[in-house]
């Protein structure tokens, strides 16, 4: 198959016979096609993603779709976020090694990427709602986003090349446009395509929604998102976009990236724990979840523990970019400079991903693409209780974050709240 060929989107019935001359394919599980196994196994909103094993191994191939797979093609969505996640699963690569699936080919063409087919991991989500407790995600996810999002940055990247990563990313038009109405805009009207668990939280909803300061928090925080073009983000960071054993942790599925402020990533992916933690309640008919629940705090504070001693570690060895620059601080012997800026830029972070964590929770609750942490809580009252506390919690974190001092802070309120009676 080569780029030249019009797009067409496969099957497991056809895979075979399409990429049998693909060489990196052919390299990694074998030329021998008639001993291919095809499954598809794309569980996400987007794409096809197929698993392929020969008689020398297995690989991933994924094909975006020129339309939206949740909604069906009555939403067209370009292919070239294939383009995108390509490109940033390579910059992911070169600032956090290790941390993503190896790419073994890329057809812009097709929209499709060949690479490693991560075995025995499972995606992190459907961990944590088996009540897994993983014992390396905050190391690794909060190495992750330190690396990436500190070197993917002008405080660490030559202006130029920044400059023209910007440029590239910048095209990512399609995909930002639905961030920014599925998670900052919908949730707060009664979008067409909105949805929610009704009638039980119907009066909470409509509370929400006539919520003068929550609305206009999030359109706050939107206008952060959209102008605030401070990093290569993953921009899709929850916790069904990372695969997990108990030993190791790959971030997968970036095709959200663009230049976007360091706060998204960390709040998306801290917002995912904290529904996880809301969620456990609707998840104990095997058992009690309190380990669990401890577990999930504990995993949000270590987080953000290594993310900002990462951060601050980059920030004193590999600050070289036009940002905050050493001649300045350091090379005039002002240490305390240097401390205070970091300061500053951590605590910046720390109030936005707050907003962008409350909102992440609404958004899942309320808006078109819920997450399966509540999804699978088959009895309606016990899931709209356990979403009714999160958006309870959402609301808390969004509207009050320039109060919010630490994270025990933020821990000690999703545990009042688990605690209270409502609904
Ligand atoms: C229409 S796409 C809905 C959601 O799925 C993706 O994973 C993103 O989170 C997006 O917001
Ligand atoms: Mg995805």
């Amino acid at each position: 198959m080569t780029g030249k060929l019009p797009f067409e989107a496969l099957s497991v019935e056809t895979l075979a016979t399409r990429l049998s001359t693909n060489e990196a394919l052919c390299a990694k599980i074998g030329k021998d096609t008639s001993a291919w196994k095809v499954r598809e196994v794309g569980d996400g909103n987007l794409n096809l993603v197929f698993i392929v094993e020969g008689a020398g191994g297995a690989a991933v191939v994924k094909q975006a779709l020129p339309y939206v797979r949740l909604v069906g093609d009555s939403w067209p969505l370009p292919l070239k976020r294939s383009f995108f996640e390509y490109h940033a699963l390579t910059r992911q690569e070169a600032r956090a090694p290790g941390s993503v699936p190896a790419i073994y080919h890329f057809d812009e063409g097709q929209a499709l990427i060949i690479m490693e087919y991560l075995s025995p991991h499972i995606i992190l989500r459907r961990a944590l709602i088996e009540g897994r407790q993983l014992p390396n995600i905050a190391r690794d996810i909060g190495l992750f986003m330190a690396r990436t999002l500190f070197r993917g940055s002008d405080l660490s990247m030559v202006t130029k090349d920044r400059k023209a990563d910007l440029a590239l990313f910048a095209d990512n038009v399609e995909l930002c446009d639905i961030t920014e109405n599925l998670v900052f805009s919908d949730p707060y009207f009664d979008a067409k395509m909105n949805r929610h668990t009704s009638p039980q939280l119907d009066a909470l909803v409509a509370e929400l929604r006539a919520d003068r300061d929550l609305k206009v928090e999030a359109q706050r925080l939107k206008h952060i998102f959209a102008a605030n073009a401070e990093t290569l983000l993953h921009g899709d960071l929850h916790s069904g976009s990372i695969m997990v054993t108990d030993q190791e942790t790959r971030m997968i599925d970036p095709e959200f990236a663009f230049y976007g402020p360091m706060a998204f990533d960390v709040g998306m992916l801290l917002a995912n724990f904290w529904m996880s933690f809301f969620s456990q309640r609707g998840q104990e008919q095997k058992g009690k979840r309190d380990a669990m629940r401890a577990y999930l705090l504990g995993v949000t504070a270590e987080t953000w523990a290594v993310f900002r001693a990462e951060f601050s570690h980059l920030w004193r060895t590999e600050r070289t970019g036009m940002l905050y620059q050493k001649s300045l601080f350091e090379d005039q012997g002002d240490m305390l400079a240097a401390e205070q800026a970091l300061d500053h830029v951590l605590h910046q972070i720390w109030t936005d991903l707050l907003g962008f964590a409350g909102i992440e929770v609404h958004r899942r609750i309320l808006g078109l693409a819920h997450n399966a942490d509540f999804e699978t809580i088959a009895d309606e009252d016990l899931r709209a209780s356990c979403e009714a506390k999160a958006l309870k919690f959402g609301r808390h974190i969004a509207v009050n974050r320039r109060r919010i001092h630490s994270i025990d802070e933020v821990n000690t309120l999703a545990t009042l709240i688990e605690q209270e009676n409502r609904i």
